[in-house]
């Protein structure tokens, strides 16, 4: 910590709490992201957890990110859950048996040792990989830590790219609601909507022995989730096959593939390779999430539904997070800004963090699942994007806010964006993870790859 929030006491209260939660959570070899409602590892979540813990036990970081991967299947993907085998089979569902990776996935090479989930989350993870390696590279160094990691983080990326590439068109498709990480999301109800559930009564959702029902996803979303899930693992996984029935080209993930793209160039470049191929690739992805993402109405980047052939005229706060990429058009993050500060979120006026979805919006409910809530690992991104274009004064308002409300609300899952108030569960990983991150780099160090560095994006 810098030594105007250790003389802060509320800053120093904040650490503390937020040190206690990720202690907490350490199970032996990887942090859950809850012990009450998900005891098992979960992808982008280790890499929030890891870019935090880089701050307290830089080599509990790399063991983070090696436990997980050690859990990717030989096709690439990086699982989005990764079992516990200990944990009870009635703690979380859809539970291993559900998913049943160690036979099911054979054909695309799921681990034989190690029960995963077959769906993937957003790409964070070259990001978190480069930042822990930052945080202690002597340490690094000397366990090979990026030797090992590149090319396991490479495959995650060539998967994505590759199998994911469902539109064509050089970006990475969603094959279910979870693979976004904003599960339920408004922007999800086009395409779910062509989706038959599974009746309700043929599972049992853990989820509601420990959350409030109304703060949570309905039953019919649940039928939904299920029937997609089965879908694919009744094709083994193969997505060449599968015949998606959900297909979208989220901006979220997008972004953070091009960001862990950099990250690769970092990466590469402190193995002594030639970083080239990222910094091309990276200059594609761009153009292609500009032009195919891009709303130039809303202001705001949307989701493509690639089974419909159209956009979700959906506003959500994944649509914001390509702010944190370097070689974004500066037209396009002028108003990604305005956006972010107008009646949609708020930021700066009525909010006091950026909403999971549209306040405007039709849909728009302040306490259930990432139809409204605020979050903090997606407010850590729109944080540290506001600060990479120059925008200080909304991201040090915004900085204090998370600082504050993540302590106020006991770490909690997700909270109110305008009152503040804690919602989902509470000691969650993540917003630990956001808050030591905000409290040690400080204001000043934002430090993302290609910092500093600008690729040159063709814009129609
Ligand atoms: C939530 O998702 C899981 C399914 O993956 C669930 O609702 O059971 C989401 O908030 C997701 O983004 C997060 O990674 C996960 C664990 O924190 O919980």
């Amino acid at each position: 910590m810098d030594r105007a929030d250790q003389s802060t006491s509320p800053h120093t209260t904040a650490y503390n709490g937020a040190r206690r939660v990720l202690t907490g959570n350490w199970v032996g070899a990887s942090t859950v992201p809850s012990r009450s409602l998900y005891p098992h590892q979960w992808s982008w979540d280790s890499a929030f957890i890891a870019i935090g813990l880089r701050h307290l036990w830089p080599l509990r970081a790399q063991r983070e990110l090696e436990t997980l991967l050690a859990a990717q299947w030989d096709d690439g993907r990086v699982p989005h859950i990764v079992f516990n085998p200990s944990v009870p089979l009635a703690a979380y569902f859809p539970s291993p048996d559900f998913w049943r990776s160690s036979s099911a996935g054979t054909a695309c090479g799921a681990p034989r040792a190690t029960e995963t989930s077959g769906l993937v989350q957003p790409p964070v993870h070259a990001l978190a990989a480069w930042l822990v390696h930052r945080a202690d590279p002597v340490s690094s160094r000397q366990r090979g830590f990026l030797r090992r990691m590149y090319p396991r983080l490479v495959a995650w990326q060539r998967y994505l790219t590759g199998a994911r590439d469902l539109g064509g068109h050089g970006l990475a498709s969603i094959v279910h609601p979870w693979e976004s990480g904003m599960d339920n999301s408004p922007c999800w109800d086009p395409p779910l909507s062509r989706i038959e559930p599974v009746g309700s009564d043929t599972f049992h959702r853990a989820d509601l022995d420990h959350g409030r029902a109304d703060d949570r996803p309905t039953d019919l979303d649940y039928g939904r989730y299920v029937r997609l899930a089965e879908n694919y693992r009744d094709h083994g996984y193969r997505d060449h096959d599968c015949g998606h029935p959900f297909a979208v080209e989220d901006p979220g993930v997008n972004a953070l593939l091009v960001l862990s793209e950099y990250a690769l160039a970092e990466i590469a470049g402190a193995l002594g390779r030639d970083p080239a191929d990222h910094l091309v690739r990276v200059e594609e992805l761009t153009n292609a999430l500009v032009k195919r993402l891009w709303d130039e109405e809303s202001g705001l980047f949307l989701p493509f539904d690639v089974i419909a052939g159209e956009t979700v005229r959906e506003h959500s706060a994944a649509g914001l997070i390509p702010l944190v990429l370097p070689g974004l058009p500066e037209r396009t993050a002028r108003a990604l800004v305005r956006t972010a500060r107008g009646p949609r979120f708020g930021l700066g006026d009525t909010t006091r963090m950026v909403p999971s979805y549209d306040l405007t919006g039709h849909a728009h409910d302040p306490s259930r699942y990432w139809r409204g809530p605020a979050w903090f690992n997606v407010n850590w991104l729109v944080e540290r994007g506001l600060r990479r274009h120059g925008e200080l004064s909304l991201a040090n308002g915004l900085r204090a806010e998370l600082i504050h409300l993540a302590a106020r609300s006991r770490y909690a899952e997700y909270v109110d964006p305008v009152s503040g108030e804690a919602r989902g569960t509470r000691d969650f990983s993540w917003t630990a993870a956001v808050t030591i991150d905000l409290l040690t780099g400080g204001p000043s160090a934002a430090a993302l790859p290609a910092e500093g560095r600008r690729i040159a994006v063709a814009v129609d």
